[in-house]
């Protein structure tokens, strides 16, 4: 090892930077995958030898509490429906980015693909306009759409396309896949929220409606798009980023631990990989997370710096 490591390592004692013994607290999220790696996350931490904390939070609530450092790390921050706040929160100086996973994300509306036959145009969102009807759940000509507690203003988007449809909000994801399940086995029209890495897509084969692409000038130039006056006449993005959110003052508090986090990455294939081993073969989040941690020990031990690894005493 060069010696300029070694005296780096020995400084960093000295100088007394180690990471605070206070515990970490990560944020659990309301979605499978999200919990499964926040359990990786903490297991890595601890394992360098840094106590941790969960904490729940819903999406819209994590950013008050990480812009105070009530909670300190989010490992899933996802552009679709989270960027606007995310992006205001670093611009203020509340929270800091710390970095992208390998993983392109996708979040809109979708369906299972024997939909397509019931509205033809599909995926294309102008088909919507003509059979509204066939979403409808009360016999009236407005369809239903189904959506989770992350979205953006849903409402706003349907305005603004002059869709007739109303949105169905659920609570949890659980409530989601059941009335996919049930519609499925009906064959019934549905069009619900979904994205992409998911478990979903390795069981149902389906698709996102295509809504006009994102673009930033959608949400804030009423003037941008097919609608003049009003913003959101556009999908979400369809190569999408995901990100990971600290606290500003993680970085200083726990520097090995924040260095960790900003090279933690995970892939669509693994985030779609642990999210079925718990929706689909009904692993619990803590299994799936300890399983990987075990079987991956390669992958995630090479996050950890040098010289963390060093004063850590591993
Ligand atoms: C934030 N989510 C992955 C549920 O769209």
């Amino acid at each position: 090892m060069p010696f300029q490591l070694c005296s780096a390592t020995s400084a960093t004692k000295d100088n007394n930077v180690q990471d605070s013994e206070e515990p970490i607290v990560l944020i659990f999220n309301d979605w499978t995958s999200q919990v499964v790696l926040t359990r990786i996350t903490g297991k890595i931490f601890e394992s360098m030898g840094q106590k941790i904390e969960y904490s729940f939070s819903t999406t819209d609530e994590q950013w008050g509490a990480l812009s105070q450092g009530l909670v300190h790390v989010q490992i899933e921050v996802w552009q679709g429906t989270m960027a606007k706040m995310f992006n205001h929160m670093v611009t203020l100086g509340k929270i800091v980015d710390a970095g992208n996973h390998n993983a392109i994300t996708r979040e809109d509306w979708w369906y299972p693909d024997y939909v397509e036959s019931l509205c033809p145009g599909l995926p294309d969102w102008q088909a919507l306009k003509k059979c509204s009807a066939v979403f409808s759940v009360d016999g009236s000509s407005t369809g239903s759409y189904l959506s989770g507690p992350w979205e953006k203003p849903e409402a706003a988007r349907i305005r603004a396309l002059g869709l007739d449809f109303s949105v169905d909000t659920v609570q949890t994801a659980n409530q989601l896949w059941s009335s996919l399940a049930k519609a499925k086995e009906n064959k019934k029209p549905i069009i619900l929220f979904n994205w992409t890495p998911n478990w979903v897509e390795a069981v149902y084969s389906g698709k996102f409606i295509e809504f006009p692409e994102y673009d930033i000038a959608c949400e804030n130039d009423p003037s941008w798009g097919v609608n003049k006056n009003f913003n959101h006449d556009c999908g979400n993005p369809k190569s999408g980023w995901l990100k990971k959110a600290a606290w500003s003052g993680t970085k200083n508090k726990w520097p090995c631990a924040y260095s960790t986090l900003s090279r933690i990455s995970f892939t669509n294939e693994i985030i779609s990989m642990l999210a079925a081993q718990v929706d689909f073969s009904g692993l619990s989040h803590e299994q799936a997370a300890a399983n990987w941690i075990i079987n991956n020990s390669e992958t995630w031990q090479k996050w950890i710096p040098e010289h963390c690894l060093k004063h850590q005493g591993l």
